[in-house]
């Protein structure tokens, strides 16, 4: 893996451990800048809700700059046989709400790197779900030991408005660099920008130093 250039965020966060294993302090915690507590979790995305499908035809591409030169085609029982992680971690989307201590649960994002990993050079990712949705982020992010392909939300099956059967959580940017109703990974090796990145939104995204503008970068 080349040396990528690392934007990400101190290790220890206030409130929580970003990556690296479960940290609940009970104090009343601090939210990243510029964010506020929902008392609800109400489900937010643009565009329509796919119907729920037989997950027989179901499947997760990783694509692009592998480092076989070839895609990979994960079924959902592939994806069930990877090892599985639950995390606590709080969802903060740009537009400034936070909804805290969501309890995700699913595939490592990293075992999904290892199965399928990117070219020594690629650095970047392309995230894709349904309808033409898309995210950028780094391979360091998926590699960060938080990031998972969650199924589950509070130890229940992904609501269709969640995102089911398989959306990407990575807890230190904000909600958008998680497209639910997941489908593709494809891998770069020059910095691609998804569908919010190229209206007006940060090309990294970290919620902690507060990357949420194209114009900050
Ligand atoms: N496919 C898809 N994924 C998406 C979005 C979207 O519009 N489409 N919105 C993102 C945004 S902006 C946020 S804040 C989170 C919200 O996740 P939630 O609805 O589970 O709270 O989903 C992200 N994933
Ligand atoms: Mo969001």
């Amino acid at each position: 893996m080349p040396e990528v250039v690392r934007r990400s965020s101190p290790t220890a966060y206030p409130g929580g451990v970003s990556g690296g294993s479960e940290f609940d302090c009970s104090d009343p915690k601090s939210l990243p800048p510029g964010q506020r507590r929902e008392s609800v979790h109400r489900p937010r995305h643009y565009g329509p809700v796919p119907r729920r499908r037989d997950l027989a035809g179901w499947s997760l591409t990783v694509e692009g700059a592998t480092a076989s030169g070839a895609p990979t085609v994960l079924s959902w029982a592939d994806m069930q046989a990877m090892p599985t992680l639950e995390i606590t971690a709080d969802l903060h989307c740009a537009t400034r709400s936070t909804f805290e201590d969501l309890t995700w649960f699913g595939v490592p994002a990293r075992h999904l790197v290892a199965a399928a990993p990117p070219a020594d050079d690629a650095a970047y990712a392309m995230v894709y779900a349904a309808y033409g949705y898309h995210a950028n982020v780094t391979v360091d992010d998926l590699l960060s030991p938080r990031a998972l392909f969650a199924t589950h939300l509070n130890g229940r099956e992904l609501s269709p408005e969640h995102g089911w059967p398989m959306r990407l959580v990575i807890p230190h940017l904000y909600g958008w660099k998680g497209p639910k109703w997941v489908m593709s990974v494809v891998y770069h090796r020059s910095p691609q920008r998804g569908f919010w990145e190229q209206r007006g939104y940060h090309f990294t995204g970290d919620a902690w130093r507060e990357e949420r503008y194209a114009y900050q970068e």
